[in-house]
Protein backbone atom coordinates (compact mmCIF):
# COMPACT_ATOMS: atom_id res chain seq x y z
CA UNK A 1 0.00 0.00 0.00
CA UNK A 2 0.98 3.49 0.31
CA UNK A 3 2.19 4.33 3.66
CA UNK A 4 5.06 6.26 4.59
CA UNK A 5 6.29 6.62 8.28
CA UNK A 6 6.59 10.52 7.32
CA UNK A 7 2.87 11.07 6.38
CA UNK A 8 1.64 8.95 9.07
CA UNK A 9 3.58 10.45 12.29
CA UNK A 10 1.14 12.32 13.61
CA UNK A 11 -1.24 9.51 12.76
CA UNK A 12 -1.29 8.12 16.41
CA UNK A 13 -4.20 6.04 16.95
CA UNK A 14 -5.53 4.62 20.15
CA UNK A 15 -6.34 1.05 19.47
CA UNK A 16 -10.16 1.15 20.02
CA UNK A 17 -13.66 -0.01 19.30
CA UNK A 18 -14.29 0.16 16.21
CA UNK A 19 -11.83 1.21 13.99
CA UNK A 20 -9.44 -1.93 13.55
CA UNK A 21 -10.78 -5.18 13.66
CA UNK A 22 -8.67 -7.72 14.95
CA UNK A 23 -9.20 -9.35 12.57
CA UNK A 24 -8.41 -7.85 9.37
CA UNK A 25 -5.12 -9.37 7.35
CA UNK A 26 -3.85 -6.14 6.56
CA UNK A 27 -4.17 -4.38 10.21
CA UNK A 28 -2.39 -7.57 11.63
CA UNK A 29 0.36 -7.19 8.88
CA UNK A 30 1.31 -3.47 9.26
CA UNK A 31 0.32 -2.37 12.51
CA UNK A 32 3.35 -1.36 14.80
CA UNK A 33 2.10 -1.21 18.32
CA UNK A 34 4.24 0.68 20.50
CA UNK A 35 3.35 1.31 24.22
CA UNK A 36 3.15 4.24 25.80
CA UNK A 37 2.43 5.14 29.62
CA UNK A 38 0.19 1.70 29.42
CA UNK A 39 -1.75 2.48 26.59
CA UNK A 40 -1.57 0.77 23.40
CA UNK A 41 -1.09 2.84 20.13
CA UNK A 42 -0.28 2.37 16.41
CA UNK A 43 0.82 4.40 13.85
CA UNK A 44 -1.76 3.03 10.88
CA UNK A 45 -3.33 4.83 8.57
CA UNK A 46 -6.97 5.44 9.64
CA UNK A 47 -9.43 2.67 7.95
CA UNK A 48 -12.30 4.88 7.24
CA UNK A 49 -12.64 9.15 7.25
CA UNK A 50 -15.65 11.41 6.43
CA UNK A 51 -14.23 11.99 3.01
CA UNK A 52 -12.64 10.36 0.72
CA UNK A 53 -8.43 9.76 1.47
CA UNK A 54 -5.60 8.03 -0.47
CA UNK A 55 -5.90 5.09 1.95
CA UNK A 56 -9.66 4.93 1.23
CA UNK A 57 -9.75 5.99 -2.36
CA UNK A 58 -6.57 5.18 -4.16
CA UNK A 59 -8.40 5.44 -7.20
CA UNK A 60 -9.11 9.09 -6.79
CA UNK A 61 -6.28 10.27 -4.39
CA UNK A 62 -2.78 9.78 -4.63
CA UNK A 63 -0.40 9.55 -1.67
CA UNK A 64 0.35 12.61 0.42
CA UNK A 65 -3.01 14.39 -1.59
CA UNK A 66 -5.59 15.94 0.64
CA UNK A 67 -8.23 16.83 -2.24
CA UNK A 68 -7.82 15.15 -5.70
CA UNK A 69 -5.49 16.53 -7.80
CA UNK A 70 -4.00 18.52 -4.42
CA UNK A 71 -1.50 17.65 -2.09
CA UNK A 72 -0.88 18.74 1.53
CA UNK A 73 2.30 20.81 0.47
CA UNK A 74 -0.09 22.79 -1.69
CA UNK A 75 -2.43 23.44 0.83
CA UNK A 76 0.42 24.14 3.36
CA UNK A 77 1.59 27.09 1.07
CA UNK A 78 -1.80 28.65 0.71
CA UNK A 79 -2.44 28.73 4.10
CA UNK A 80 1.69 30.51 4.79
CA UNK A 81 0.84 32.59 1.87
CA UNK A 82 -2.77 33.47 3.78
CA UNK A 83 -0.09 34.39 7.19
CA UNK A 84 1.94 36.14 4.79
CA UNK A 85 -0.84 38.04 3.37
CA UNK A 86 -2.35 39.36 6.80
CA UNK A 87 1.66 40.32 7.65
CA UNK A 88 1.65 42.43 4.80
CA UNK A 89 -1.68 44.20 5.29
CA UNK A 90 -1.04 44.76 9.22
CA UNK A 91 2.53 46.45 8.07
CA UNK A 92 0.07 48.62 5.52
CA UNK A 93 -2.00 49.42 8.26
CA UNK A 94 0.61 50.34 10.82
CA UNK A 95 1.23 47.25 12.75
CA UNK A 96 -1.49 47.67 15.20
CA UNK A 97 0.39 47.69 18.46
CA UNK A 98 -1.35 46.75 21.80
CA UNK A 99 -1.05 49.06 24.68
CA UNK A 100 2.37 47.75 26.37
CA UNK A 101 3.62 48.61 22.79
CA UNK A 102 4.52 44.74 21.92
CA UNK A 103 3.38 43.55 18.64
CA UNK A 104 0.55 41.87 18.40
CA UNK A 105 -0.27 38.44 17.63
CA UNK A 106 -2.97 37.62 14.62
CA UNK A 107 -4.98 35.16 14.30
CA UNK A 108 -7.32 33.70 11.48
CA UNK A 109 -10.54 31.88 12.05
CA UNK A 110 -12.20 30.13 9.63
CA UNK A 111 -15.52 28.02 9.78
CA UNK A 112 -16.64 25.35 7.68
CA UNK A 113 -20.85 24.91 6.58
CA UNK A 114 -23.04 23.77 8.76
CA UNK A 115 -25.20 20.70 7.27
CA UNK A 116 -28.55 21.62 5.77
CA UNK A 117 -31.81 20.60 5.78
CA UNK A 118 -33.84 20.43 3.36
CA UNK A 119 -36.63 19.33 5.40
CA UNK A 120 -37.25 17.97 9.19
CA UNK A 121 -33.94 15.49 9.34
CA UNK A 122 -33.33 15.35 5.52
CA UNK A 123 -29.92 17.01 4.97
CA UNK A 124 -29.12 18.50 1.56
CA UNK A 125 -25.97 17.10 -0.24
CA UNK A 126 -23.05 18.52 1.97
CA UNK A 127 -21.20 21.83 0.35
CA UNK A 128 -18.23 22.91 1.91
CA UNK A 129 -16.90 26.66 2.70
CA UNK A 130 -14.93 27.16 0.15
CA UNK A 131 -12.63 29.64 2.07
CA UNK A 132 -12.26 26.86 4.75
CA UNK A 133 -11.80 24.13 1.62
CA UNK A 134 -9.35 25.82 0.17
CA UNK A 135 -7.19 26.12 3.09
CA UNK A 136 -7.92 22.76 4.46
CA UNK A 137 -9.28 20.31 2.15
CA UNK A 138 -11.35 19.27 4.71
CA UNK A 139 -15.11 18.10 3.70
CA UNK A 140 -17.14 18.01 6.78
CA UNK A 141 -19.72 19.95 8.26
CA UNK A 142 -18.83 21.40 11.70
CA UNK A 143 -14.84 22.21 11.75
CA UNK A 144 -12.83 25.26 11.74
CA UNK A 145 -9.51 26.81 11.14
CA UNK A 146 -7.62 28.75 13.59
CA UNK A 147 -4.38 29.97 11.63
CA UNK A 148 -1.82 31.65 14.20
CA UNK A 149 0.13 34.12 12.34
CA UNK A 150 3.56 35.64 12.77
CA UNK A 151 5.20 37.04 14.98
CA UNK A 152 4.07 34.22 16.67
CA UNK A 153 5.01 31.74 14.98
CA UNK A 154 2.87 30.40 12.02
CA UNK A 155 1.01 27.35 12.79
CA UNK A 156 -2.31 25.53 11.57
CA UNK A 157 -4.75 24.38 14.49
CA UNK A 158 -7.60 22.09 13.02
CA UNK A 159 -11.18 21.39 14.42
CA UNK A 160 -12.65 18.19 13.11
CA UNK A 161 -16.51 16.79 14.91
CA UNK A 162 -15.39 14.10 17.32
CA UNK A 163 -15.82 10.51 16.62
CA UNK A 164 -19.43 9.86 17.59
CA UNK A 165 -20.60 6.18 16.64
CA UNK A 166 -24.10 6.98 17.90
CA UNK A 167 -24.04 9.51 14.81
CA UNK A 168 -21.97 7.85 12.29
CA UNK A 169 -24.11 4.84 12.22
CA UNK A 170 -26.61 7.13 10.61
CA UNK A 171 -24.06 9.68 8.49
CA UNK A 172 -21.47 7.46 8.34
CA UNK A 173 -17.55 7.51 9.04
CA UNK A 174 -16.09 11.25 10.28
CA UNK A 175 -12.37 11.33 10.06
CA UNK A 176 -11.93 12.57 13.67
CA UNK A 177 -8.78 14.26 15.04
CA UNK A 178 -5.93 11.47 14.09
CA UNK A 179 -7.84 10.61 10.31
CA UNK A 180 -8.27 14.56 9.74
CA UNK A 181 -4.51 15.00 10.75
CA UNK A 182 -3.24 12.06 8.27
CA UNK A 183 -4.80 13.11 5.25
CA UNK A 184 -3.75 16.85 5.78
CA UNK A 185 -0.68 16.61 7.50
CA UNK A 186 -1.76 19.00 10.11
CA UNK A 187 -0.16 17.90 13.52
CA UNK A 188 -2.46 19.78 15.45
CA UNK A 189 -6.02 18.67 15.82
CA UNK A 190 -9.04 19.14 18.09
CA UNK A 191 -12.41 18.23 18.93
CA UNK A 192 -14.82 21.05 16.86
CA UNK A 193 -16.20 21.54 20.69
CA UNK A 194 -12.66 22.69 22.34
CA UNK A 195 -12.87 25.65 19.36
CA UNK A 196 -13.74 27.94 22.05
CA UNK A 197 -11.23 27.14 24.53
CA UNK A 198 -8.27 27.30 22.14
CA UNK A 199 -9.57 30.51 20.79
CA UNK A 200 -9.35 31.93 24.97
CA UNK A 201 -6.13 31.19 24.93
CA UNK A 202 -5.62 33.28 21.69
CA UNK A 203 -6.76 36.07 23.83
CA UNK A 204 -5.01 39.51 23.03
CA UNK A 205 -4.20 38.33 19.58
CA UNK A 206 -5.71 40.84 16.43
CA UNK A 207 -8.85 38.65 14.77
CA UNK A 208 -8.94 38.07 11.04
CA UNK A 209 -12.83 36.30 10.62
CA UNK A 210 -15.50 36.89 8.86
CA UNK A 211 -19.01 37.30 10.98
CA UNK A 212 -21.34 38.75 9.26
CA UNK A 213 -22.64 36.79 7.90
CA UNK A 214 -20.66 33.65 9.73
CA UNK A 215 -20.50 30.75 7.45
CA UNK A 216 -21.45 29.11 10.26
CA UNK A 217 -24.03 31.01 12.54
CA UNK A 218 -24.04 28.24 15.55
CA UNK A 219 -20.37 27.75 15.95
CA UNK A 220 -20.12 31.45 15.78
CA UNK A 221 -22.50 31.76 18.40
CA UNK A 222 -20.93 29.21 20.86
CA UNK A 223 -17.40 29.57 20.23
CA UNK A 224 -16.82 32.90 18.54
CA UNK A 225 -19.02 35.43 20.17
CA UNK A 226 -17.24 35.11 23.82
CA UNK A 227 -14.08 35.73 22.06
CA UNK A 228 -15.55 38.97 20.31
CA UNK A 229 -17.51 40.38 22.75
CA UNK A 230 -13.96 40.46 24.82
CA UNK A 231 -13.57 43.81 21.88
CA UNK A 232 -10.48 42.37 20.03
CA UNK A 233 -9.97 44.24 16.91
CA UNK A 234 -11.65 42.45 13.78
CA UNK A 235 -9.85 42.32 10.61
CA UNK A 236 -11.99 40.86 7.15
CA UNK A 237 -10.43 37.88 6.06
CA UNK A 238 -12.49 36.88 2.98
CA UNK A 239 -10.47 39.52 0.34
CA UNK A 240 -7.79 38.13 1.18
CA UNK A 241 -8.85 34.49 0.39
CA UNK A 242 -9.99 35.66 -2.31
CA UNK A 243 -7.06 37.07 -3.74
CA UNK A 244 -5.48 34.12 -3.40
CA UNK A 245 -8.08 31.91 -4.35
CA UNK A 246 -7.96 34.21 -7.93
CA UNK A 247 -5.06 32.99 -9.23
CA UNK A 248 -5.20 28.95 -10.26
CA UNK A 249 -2.07 27.00 -9.09
CA UNK A 250 -1.52 24.33 -11.94
CA UNK A 251 -2.93 21.87 -10.09
CA UNK A 252 -6.29 24.16 -9.93
CA UNK A 253 -5.91 24.44 -13.30
CA UNK A 254 -5.53 20.77 -14.04
CA UNK A 255 -8.94 19.95 -12.04
CA UNK A 256 -10.94 23.19 -13.92
CA UNK A 257 -9.47 21.10 -17.38
CA UNK A 258 -11.17 18.25 -16.47
CA UNK A 259 -14.51 19.58 -15.15
CA UNK A 260 -14.25 21.51 -19.11
CA UNK A 261 -13.58 18.19 -20.99
CA UNK A 262 -16.48 16.52 -19.05
CA UNK A 263 -18.60 19.23 -19.25
CA UNK A 264 -18.06 19.26 -23.09
CA UNK A 265 -18.98 15.97 -23.40
CA UNK A 266 -21.96 16.23 -21.63
CA UNK A 267 -22.78 18.99 -24.06
CA UNK A 268 -22.26 16.80 -27.16
CA UNK A 269 -24.29 14.07 -25.89
CA UNK A 270 -26.82 15.82 -24.83
CA UNK A 271 -26.90 17.53 -28.19
CA UNK A 272 -26.54 14.40 -30.50
CA UNK A 273 -29.95 13.07 -28.44
CA UNK A 274 -32.13 16.18 -28.92
CA UNK A 275 -34.84 16.46 -31.07
CA UNK A 276 -37.93 18.42 -31.71
CA UNK A 277 -40.42 18.27 -29.83
CA UNK A 278 -38.68 17.28 -26.91
CA UNK A 279 -39.20 17.79 -22.54
CA UNK A 280 -36.72 20.52 -21.41
CA UNK A 281 -36.13 17.80 -18.36
CA UNK A 282 -35.18 15.50 -20.48
CA UNK A 283 -32.10 17.49 -21.76
CA UNK A 284 -31.48 18.00 -18.27
CA UNK A 285 -31.65 14.45 -16.97
CA UNK A 286 -29.11 13.75 -20.09
CA UNK A 287 -26.39 16.81 -19.20
CA UNK A 288 -26.81 15.81 -15.41
CA UNK A 289 -26.21 12.44 -16.09
CA UNK A 290 -23.79 12.59 -18.35
CA UNK A 291 -21.46 14.83 -16.52
CA UNK A 292 -21.72 12.24 -13.27
CA UNK A 293 -21.34 9.47 -15.48
CA UNK A 294 -18.37 11.30 -16.48
CA UNK A 295 -16.69 11.70 -13.15
CA UNK A 296 -18.03 14.83 -12.26
CA UNK A 297 -19.71 15.02 -8.36
CA UNK A 298 -22.38 16.83 -9.27
CA UNK A 299 -23.86 19.66 -11.48
CA UNK A 300 -22.16 22.93 -10.17
CA UNK A 301 -25.92 25.10 -9.93
CA UNK A 302 -29.59 24.54 -11.24
CA UNK A 303 -28.64 24.22 -14.95
CA UNK A 304 -30.83 26.39 -17.10
CA UNK A 305 -32.44 24.26 -20.20
CA UNK A 306 -34.81 26.92 -22.00
CA UNK A 307 -36.73 26.33 -25.20
CA UNK A 308 -37.52 28.84 -27.40
CA UNK A 309 -38.32 32.43 -26.01
CA UNK A 310 -37.53 30.94 -22.38
CA UNK A 311 -34.11 31.94 -23.35
CA UNK A 312 -34.89 35.29 -22.67
CA UNK A 313 -35.63 34.30 -19.03
CA UNK A 314 -32.05 34.92 -17.63
CA UNK A 315 -32.16 32.47 -15.07
CA UNK A 316 -35.18 29.95 -16.11
CA UNK A 317 -34.56 26.67 -14.42
CA UNK A 318 -38.05 25.25 -14.66
CA UNK A 319 -36.73 23.05 -17.40
CA UNK A 320 -40.38 21.51 -17.60
CA UNK A 321 -41.66 22.40 -20.93
CA UNK A 322 -41.67 21.06 -24.38
CA UNK A 323 -39.28 22.64 -26.82
CA UNK A 324 -40.99 22.20 -30.48
CA UNK A 325 -39.75 21.28 -33.58
CA UNK A 326 -38.26 24.09 -35.06
CA UNK A 327 -36.98 25.83 -31.97
CA UNK A 328 -33.84 26.87 -30.40
CA UNK A 329 -32.83 25.23 -26.89
CA UNK A 330 -30.23 27.21 -24.50
CA UNK A 331 -28.59 25.06 -22.05
CA UNK A 332 -26.36 26.67 -19.17
CA UNK A 333 -24.82 24.50 -16.86
CA UNK A 334 -21.42 23.01 -15.45
CA UNK A 335 -20.62 20.37 -12.89
CA UNK A 336 -18.21 20.36 -10.33
CA UNK A 337 -14.84 18.26 -10.27
CA UNK A 338 -13.35 17.84 -6.68
CA UNK A 339 -13.84 21.07 -5.79
CA UNK A 340 -14.01 22.95 -9.14
CA UNK A 341 -16.62 24.04 -11.36
CA UNK A 342 -17.29 24.60 -15.26
CA UNK A 343 -19.79 26.85 -16.52
CA UNK A 344 -20.46 26.36 -20.51
CA UNK A 345 -23.82 27.53 -22.61
CA UNK A 346 -24.53 26.74 -25.73
CA UNK A 347 -27.79 27.46 -27.62
CA UNK A 348 -28.79 24.87 -30.94
CA UNK A 349 -31.70 24.24 -32.50
CA UNK A 350 -33.50 20.78 -31.04
CA UNK A 351 -34.58 19.69 -34.18
CA UNK A 352 -30.15 19.90 -35.47
CA UNK A 353 -30.32 22.45 -38.20
CA UNK A 354 -30.39 26.10 -37.89
CA UNK A 355 -33.03 28.14 -39.76
CA UNK A 356 -32.21 31.30 -41.66
CA UNK A 357 -33.01 33.53 -39.19
CA UNK A 358 -31.67 31.23 -36.37
CA UNK A 359 -28.27 30.97 -38.05
CA UNK A 360 -28.05 35.05 -38.43
CA UNK A 361 -28.63 35.69 -34.78
CA UNK A 362 -26.68 33.33 -33.31
CA UNK A 363 -23.75 34.28 -36.01
CA UNK A 364 -23.97 37.88 -34.87
CA UNK A 365 -23.49 36.61 -31.08
CA UNK A 366 -20.72 33.90 -32.00
CA UNK A 367 -18.27 36.44 -33.87
CA UNK A 368 -18.93 38.60 -30.82
CA UNK A 369 -17.75 36.09 -28.52
CA UNK A 370 -14.82 35.05 -30.56
CA UNK A 371 -13.36 39.00 -30.95
CA UNK A 372 -14.00 38.92 -26.50
CA UNK A 373 -12.32 35.53 -25.88
CA UNK A 374 -9.16 36.87 -28.41
CA UNK A 375 -8.88 39.45 -25.58
CA UNK A 376 -8.41 37.57 -22.82
CA UNK A 377 -4.63 38.21 -21.81
CA UNK A 378 -3.05 39.70 -19.13
CA UNK A 379 -3.57 43.62 -18.44
CA UNK A 380 -7.37 43.54 -19.36
CA UNK A 381 -10.12 43.63 -17.45
CA UNK A 382 -13.57 42.04 -16.88
CA UNK A 383 -15.16 45.44 -17.40
CA UNK A 384 -12.96 46.90 -20.23
CA UNK A 385 -13.74 42.96 -22.71
CA UNK A 386 -17.70 43.98 -20.83
CA UNK A 387 -17.74 47.07 -22.77
CA UNK A 388 -15.89 45.88 -26.25
CA UNK A 389 -18.57 43.45 -26.05
CA UNK A 390 -21.64 46.35 -25.97
CA UNK A 391 -19.81 48.02 -28.39
CA UNK A 392 -19.81 45.06 -31.12
CA UNK A 393 -23.29 43.81 -30.23
CA UNK A 394 -24.17 47.40 -31.39
CA UNK A 395 -22.74 47.03 -34.27
CA UNK A 396 -24.28 43.41 -34.71
CA UNK A 397 -28.03 45.04 -33.35
CA UNK A 398 -27.59 47.64 -36.71
CA UNK A 399 -26.35 44.90 -39.19
CA UNK A 400 -29.10 42.69 -38.14
CA UNK A 401 -31.68 45.62 -38.87
CA UNK A 402 -32.83 45.75 -34.82
CA UNK A 403 -32.19 48.96 -34.93
CA UNK A 404 -31.49 51.43 -37.71
CA UNK A 405 -28.22 51.73 -39.49
CA UNK A 406 -28.17 55.51 -38.97
CA UNK A 407 -28.44 55.05 -34.97
CA UNK A 408 -25.17 56.58 -33.28
CA UNK A 409 -22.52 54.66 -31.67
CA UNK A 410 -24.03 55.73 -28.18
CA UNK A 411 -27.75 54.56 -29.04
CA UNK A 412 -26.42 51.64 -30.08
CA UNK A 413 -24.69 51.25 -27.09
CA UNK A 414 -27.67 51.73 -25.36
CA UNK A 415 -29.91 49.18 -26.90
CA UNK A 416 -27.19 46.63 -26.82
CA UNK A 417 -27.60 46.77 -23.16
CA UNK A 418 -31.21 46.15 -23.25
CA UNK A 419 -30.75 43.33 -25.28
CA UNK A 420 -28.11 41.69 -23.20
CA UNK A 421 -28.77 42.75 -19.85
CA UNK A 422 -25.89 41.04 -17.83
CA UNK A 423 -21.98 41.25 -17.82
CA UNK A 424 -19.67 39.65 -20.25
CA UNK A 425 -18.43 37.36 -17.88
CA UNK A 426 -17.61 36.68 -14.27
CA UNK A 427 -14.39 34.70 -12.12
CA UNK A 428 -14.48 30.87 -11.79
CA UNK A 429 -12.95 28.49 -9.86
CA UNK A 430 -14.25 26.56 -6.42
CA UNK A 431 -17.64 28.60 -7.09
CA UNK A 432 -19.59 29.86 -10.26
CA UNK A 433 -19.99 33.38 -9.61
CA UNK A 434 -16.10 32.98 -8.03
CA UNK A 435 -14.05 35.19 -5.46
CA UNK A 436 -17.04 38.19 -5.37
CA UNK A 437 -14.53 40.48 -3.27
CA UNK A 438 -12.59 40.54 -6.43
CA UNK A 439 -13.58 43.92 -8.37
CA UNK A 440 -14.01 43.52 -12.31
CA UNK A 441 -12.26 46.54 -13.13
CA UNK A 442 -8.94 44.76 -11.93
CA UNK A 443 -6.48 43.47 -14.79
CA UNK A 444 -6.54 39.91 -15.16
CA UNK A 445 -3.38 38.15 -14.56
CA UNK A 446 -1.59 34.62 -15.88
CA UNK A 447 -3.58 32.20 -13.49
CA UNK A 448 -7.20 33.43 -13.37
CA UNK A 449 -10.29 32.17 -14.95
CA UNK A 450 -13.31 33.32 -16.71
CA UNK A 451 -16.19 33.00 -18.44
CA UNK A 452 -16.99 35.12 -21.60
CA UNK A 453 -20.53 34.77 -22.56
CA UNK A 454 -22.18 37.32 -24.94
CA UNK A 455 -25.90 36.67 -25.47
CA UNK A 456 -28.79 38.25 -27.54
CA UNK A 457 -31.63 37.81 -26.07
CA UNK A 458 -34.97 39.05 -28.13
CA UNK A 459 -38.62 38.64 -26.23
CA UNK A 460 -41.47 37.50 -28.61
CA UNK A 461 -43.14 40.54 -27.37
CA UNK A 462 -40.34 42.87 -28.14
CA UNK A 463 -42.17 44.77 -31.01
CA UNK A 464 -38.81 46.95 -32.10
CA UNK A 465 -36.97 43.88 -34.01
CA UNK A 466 -38.10 42.11 -37.18
CA UNK A 467 -40.48 39.60 -37.02
CA UNK A 468 -37.94 36.81 -37.59
CA UNK A 469 -36.22 37.24 -34.43
CA UNK A 470 -39.09 37.80 -32.39
CA UNK A 471 -38.39 34.43 -29.37
CA UNK A 472 -35.62 33.81 -30.08
CA UNK A 473 -32.60 34.31 -27.39
CA UNK A 474 -28.91 33.10 -27.78
CA UNK A 475 -25.58 32.90 -25.35
CA UNK A 476 -22.23 31.09 -25.96
CA UNK A 477 -20.68 30.81 -23.07
CA UNK A 478 -16.45 29.77 -22.50
CA UNK A 479 -14.71 28.72 -19.92
CA UNK A 480 -11.34 30.40 -20.20
CA UNK A 481 -7.94 30.66 -18.28
CA UNK A 482 -5.76 33.62 -18.60
CA UNK A 483 -2.06 32.80 -19.98
CA UNK A 484 1.37 34.48 -19.72
CA UNK A 485 1.94 33.68 -23.14
CA UNK A 486 -0.04 31.56 -26.39
CA UNK A 487 -3.29 33.46 -25.79
CA UNK A 488 -6.14 32.00 -23.16
CA UNK A 489 -6.10 28.45 -22.45
CA UNK A 490 -9.98 27.74 -23.29
CA UNK A 491 -10.76 24.87 -21.05
CA UNK A 492 -14.60 24.27 -22.62
CA UNK A 493 -13.16 24.46 -26.22
CA UNK A 494 -14.52 20.61 -26.86
CA UNK A 495 -17.67 21.76 -26.73
CA UNK A 496 -19.08 22.06 -30.24
CA UNK A 497 -19.60 25.98 -31.36
CA UNK A 498 -19.57 26.68 -34.77
CA UNK A 499 -22.90 26.29 -36.73
CA UNK A 500 -21.54 22.73 -38.75
CA UNK A 501 -20.04 21.01 -35.64
CA UNK A 502 -23.26 21.55 -33.65
CA UNK A 503 -25.01 20.47 -36.88
CA UNK A 504 -23.09 17.61 -37.30
CA UNK A 505 -22.96 16.33 -33.81
CA UNK A 506 -26.72 17.03 -33.43
CA UNK A 507 -26.82 14.77 -36.59
CA UNK A 508 -25.07 11.77 -34.61
CA UNK A 509 -28.43 10.97 -32.68
MN1 LIG B 1 -21.60 32.05 -16.31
Amino acid sequence: MLTSPNIFKSAVLLVSRFVWSPGCVWCQKRNVVVKTGGLKQTKVPPRYLGQPSPFTHPHLLKHGEVTPGLTQAEYELRRHKLAALIAAQTEKLGGGSLRNGAPPSHVAVILSHPTRYMTNDIPYPFHQNQDFLYLTGILEPDSALILCCPPRQERAILFVPRRDPSRELWDGPRSGKDGASALTGVERVHSTEELGLVLKTLKGSMVWYDGSPSSHPQLHHTHLRPLLEGGPMVRPLRPLIHSLRAIKSPGEVALMKEAGRITAQAFRRTMAMSQGDVDEALLYAKFDFECRAHGANFLAYPPVVAGGNRANTLHYINNNQIVKDGEMVLLDGGCEYFGYVSDVTRTWPVNGKFSPAQAELYNAVLEVQLSCLSLCSPGVSLDHIYSTMLALLGRKLRELGIIPSTASDADALKVARRYCPHHVGHYLGMDVHDTPELSRSQPLQPGMAITIEPGLYISESDKDSPERFRGLGVRIEDDVVIQEEGGPLILSADTPKTIPDIESVCAQG
